[in-house]
């Protein structure tokens, strides 16, 4: 029997007594619409190989590479592998390996003009303490914002770069990935499938607001990035081997907590989903 339970009151829902490798579609679509509504979904027990992760994957969408080249998985693309090479060939601690994610809050792909709908993770090795991922909602940080800074980007347009912003870092792309020119997306979003407001903002990709001087655009940076996380919005994982976790990049943000005893792995595979239908709209269409 399918359990659905909501781990907060905005954020997360954990979905108990699934083998996704036999979903029908109805059993899918509950957990789809549970995703929905609470941005991040947690299917526990799950032992999956590669291919039954990717074909789970594709049911939420359209899967492709990340691109971060040097951490794809050498005979699926498609798959990123977090935690994999962690200590170089001199012993040192790899810290972009080691705390990938954990650098500050974040959505994934902003700095791509389709950024991704979602990220899956598959737990592979979990280590004894830490590495918690941790979980808010962009709804609320929305409703949250006093008026005179909703006023204050309502219409306006942010510019995300790979890397880019003053937490980011570039080091996991291969040099002749870097430099790209920044994309533009609005600080407030209105969700395609929800049809819920969102503030939508990334500390580690955003260079600046559009249509502002520089100094304004960097105060108004930092004040986005103080309220973006709201008590009541949080949720942290604890991960366990055999669970699935996906989040909704469209309002959710996430951190690696980046805090576990380096010398224990923590594995996962990961997958990038983008919207099935990325094709520009012609009007009338
Ligand atoms: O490892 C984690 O907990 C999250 C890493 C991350 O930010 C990602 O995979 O997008
Ligand atoms: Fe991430």
């Amino acid at each position: 029997m399918t359990e659905i339970r909501p781990l907060s009151e905005h954020t997360g829902v954990e979905i108990a007594g699934v083998d996704v490798r036999r979903l029908e579609e109805d059993g899918f679509r509950s957990i789809y619409a549970a995703w929905l509504e609470y941005g991040v979904a947690v299917v526990r027990n799950q032992t999956l190989e590669i291919g039954d992760f990717i074909a789970y994957s594709r049911r939420f969408g359209h899967v492709v590479p990340h691109p971060s080249r040097s951490t794809r998985h050498a005979d699926h693309p498609e798959v990123t592998v977090l935690g994999v090479g962690k200590f170089d060939a001199d012993g040192t601690l790899n810290e972009e390996i080691y705390r990938r994610g954990a650098a500050s809050w974040h959505t994934d792909g902003a700095y791509d003009e389709v950024p991704f709908k979602a990220t899956q993770l598959y737990a592979l090795a979990v280590p004894s303490r830490g590495g918690d991922t941790h979980f808010s909602s962009m709804y609320r940080a929305w409703d949250a914002l006093p008026e005179r800074l909703k006023a204050k980007i309502e219409g306006r347009r942010g510019a995300f770069t790979y890397g880019g912003g003053k937490r980011g870092s570039d080091a996991l792309l291969n040099p002749e990935d870097r430099g790209h020119a920044p994309v533009f997306h609005p600080l407030v979003r209105t969700h395609p499938e929800t049809g819920r407001q969102s503030l939508y903002f990334d500390p580690g990709k955003i260079v600046r607001v559009e249509g502002m001087a520089p100094a304004e655009s960097d105060a108004l940076i930092d004040e986005l990035e103080e309220r973006m996380v709201v008590a009541d919005a949080r949720y942290d994982h604890r991960w366990r081997v055999g669970d699935i976790v996906i989040w909704d990049n469209r309002c959710m943000v996430h951190r690696a907590a980046g805090d576990y005893p380096p010398e224990e792995d923590r594995i996962h595979w990961r997958t990038s989903i983008k919207e099935r239908d990325t094709g520009a709209r012609v009007a009338g269409d």
